[in-house]
């Protein structure tokens, strides 16, 4: 297996955090965003959507999509879990993952995409471009502190996102609250204290500096 990635990707990120997570090791091929490389015809044989991450199994077979990579991961190296382990909390690991995708990375990423100018005409990644809607960059910030605020209240009852063990969804929200940090200049609010508790003692565990 390899993962064509790129450092500056949260996409990539993630998975590279799984993978340190599990000790798995793979060859890292990366993909210059910055130089366009996502656009060039040997990057399109692999992904013709043009993003990164992308798994790609010895037999060839390319996997996009982060569920959908973190899903076989998870399969082929089941230890330890971070998708749940009994149907209930494998349930409840799905459920926040997704709002931690849905209601936080996405929202930092539309507060990005529709604000920098090198991405004009390129507000959504994927394989069709679209123009950048400025109107839509306060909302995505307001989403972004609903976020916060939402994840600052389950916080308060849990020790980790879906409950008590750490999984993928604490994988998702820290790689969500450093990109919002980092790229669209929304830290966690101070007031956030179960919040920035949780972010304090994941963000400690060796598999973030990937
Ligand atoms: N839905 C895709 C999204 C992947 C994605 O948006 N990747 C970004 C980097 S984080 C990308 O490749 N951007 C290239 C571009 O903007 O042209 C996934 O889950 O893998």
């Amino acid at each position: 297996m390899k993962l064509y990635q790129s450092n500056a990707s949260p996409n990539s990120r993630r998975v590279r955090i799984f993978l340190a997570e599990k000790s798995i090791s793979m060859p890292l091929v990366p993909v210059d965003l910055g130089a366009k490389e996502q656009f060039s015809d040997a990057y399109a044989a692999i992904n013709p959507r043009r993003v990164v991450p992308t798994l790609v199994l010895d037999d060839g077979t390319a996997i996009g999509e982060v569920p959908a990579i973190l899903r076989y991961l998870e399969e082929v190296h089941p230890e330890p879990r971070l998708l749940g382990v009994t149907p209930r909390t494998k349930a409840e690991v799905a459920m926040w993952e997704r709002r931690a995708e849905m209601e936080g990375f996405a929202s930092a990423m539309e507060a990005v995409r529709n604000a920098v100018p090198g991405l004009r005409n390129r507000a959504i990644a994927g394989p069709h471009d679209y123009e950048q809607i400025p109107a839509l960059v306060e909302r995505s910030r307001l989403r972004v502190r609903n976020f916060y605020a939402d994840f600052d209240a389950r916080l308060g009852e849990v020790p980790f996102v879906a409950g008590d063990q750490f999984s993928v969804a604490d994988i998702t929200a820290i790689v969500t609250v450093d990109f919002a940090t980092k790229a669209a200049g929304l830290p966690m609010p101070e007031q956030h204290v179960a919040l920035k508790r949780w972010y304090d003692s994941v963000s400690t565990r060796p598999s973030m500096a990937a």
